[in-house]
């Protein structure tokens, strides 16, 4: 058996959310990952962030390419439509969907093996396209599923567990999203609930392409002295660049925030996410600086984390096609076959 179903039973006064909806309702299949996985912390934060901003389940499509992190999809949102596709062709399966429905919320879960490795050329078209999704990497440094040899963004020097050290050229995905135009950027750790639950709330109320590399420790094979993706090790070298607030624009959803030193950025759907800069220096909105900070942050060993870059009025593929607002399921026989008068008009702009 690939899943285990959960009971449905739910203690009768959980909370609700603006649907009446509780957090049992977004949750999936009990998981199969081995036990302290980090993956599981992250399809936990999907779970609250998706119940928290009050998102129909039927309005989601999770997609996933192949690896541990990409089983999860199963593990999170049941009712949400789901794709399953090949290892690293989760970006184009999910641009197609995008363009044929734009009207569904994506979320695309991938690896660091499925995204950085096998699947690099499709990462980087999605994300330069603007394809409007929330796209996450569970990042492990290692092709968990395969039992543990390096990927594509094992850091050079670290140590498998037998001891044997890498020696390529890690890839930074952070610093690529950012290269190849990615509107909202973010790293977080699997262990930081608190950061990573308002950078996924902010990303999916953003237009564009939302990335998210979130490292999240292989407990099996990669969480030992010597590696750079365990939970000690993150712990250690973690530099929180700003903390977040996500203020939904619903008004039934209620967000705290510290007052004071805290900068509003206005998302596409009205909400607000409050960020309060911790490090002096970074300035989200900074392609530049982004860039520079990140190289930076490696030189000294550390993991920089939150909102790395956003651009808070992007646009996304559908707007540069100039697409139908519909989905195409929704366009009737007049809508595809204006009839000859417009044919006529078509012909004589290309005469
Ligand atoms: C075309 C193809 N090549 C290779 C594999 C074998 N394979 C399955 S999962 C995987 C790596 C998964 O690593 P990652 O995406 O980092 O996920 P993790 O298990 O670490 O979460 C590989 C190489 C495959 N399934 N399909
Ligand atoms: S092998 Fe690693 S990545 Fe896969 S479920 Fe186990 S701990 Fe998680
Ligand atoms: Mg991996």
């Amino acid at each position: 058996m690939s899943y285990l179903a959960k009971p449905n039973f739910r203690h009768p006064s959980l909370p609700v959310n603006a649907l009446g909806l509780t957090h049992r309702d977004y949750e999936g299949s009990i998981s199969t990952l081995c036990a302290g996985c980090g993956h599981d912390a992250i399809s936990a934060a999907i779970i609250h962030a998706c119940f928290e901003l009050s998102l129909e389940p039927h309005r989601i499509a999770k997609l996933s390419g192949i690896g541990c992190s990409s089983k999860t999809p199963t593990y999170m949102l049941g009712n949400a439509h789901g794709f399953n596709s090949v290892h690293g062709r989760m970006p184009s399966v999910l641009t197609g969907a995008n363009l044929a429905n734009r009207d569904l919320v994506y979320l695309g879960v991938s690896g660091d093996g499925d995204s950085a490795s096998i699947g690099l050329g499709q990462f980087a078209h999605a994300i330069r396209r603007g394809v409007n999704m929330v796209y996450i990497v569970e990042n492990n440094g290692v092709y968990g599923l395969t039992k543990g040899q390096f990927s594509a963004t094992a850091d050079a020097g670290s140590k498998s567990k037998k001891g044997v050290e890498n020696l390529d050229t890690p890839i930074d995905l952070i610093g690529l999203a950012v290269e190849l135009g990615a509107s909202f950027v973010a790293r977080s750790f699997s262990g930081d609930r608190d950061q990573l639950i308002p950078l996924i709330k902010a990303a999916f109320e953003h237009r564009g392409a939302a990335f998210i590399d979130v490292i999240s420790p292989c407990v099996t094979f990669n969480n030992h002295a010597g590696s750079t993706k365990s939970f000690d090790y993150v712990r250690e070298h973690n530099v929180a660049l700003n903390t977040l607030d996500f203020i939904a624009a619903k008004p039934q959803i209620e967000v705290a925030y510290a007052p004071g030193d805290t900068q509003a950025v206005t998302l596409h759907d009205g909400s607000e996410i409050r960020l309060r800069k911790l490090a002096d220096d970074h300035d989200f909105r900074d392609r530049a600086a982004a860039l520079t900070m990140l190289e930076r942050h490696r030189l000294a060993g550390e993991i920089a984390t939150g909102l790395i870059y956003l651009d808070d009025a992007s646009t996304d593929l559908h707007d540069r096609l100039n697409t139908t607002k519909r989905p195409l399921n929704s366009l009737d026989t007049e809508d595809l076959c204006p009839g000859a008068k417009a044919l006529e008009a078509i012909n004589a702009a290309l005469r």
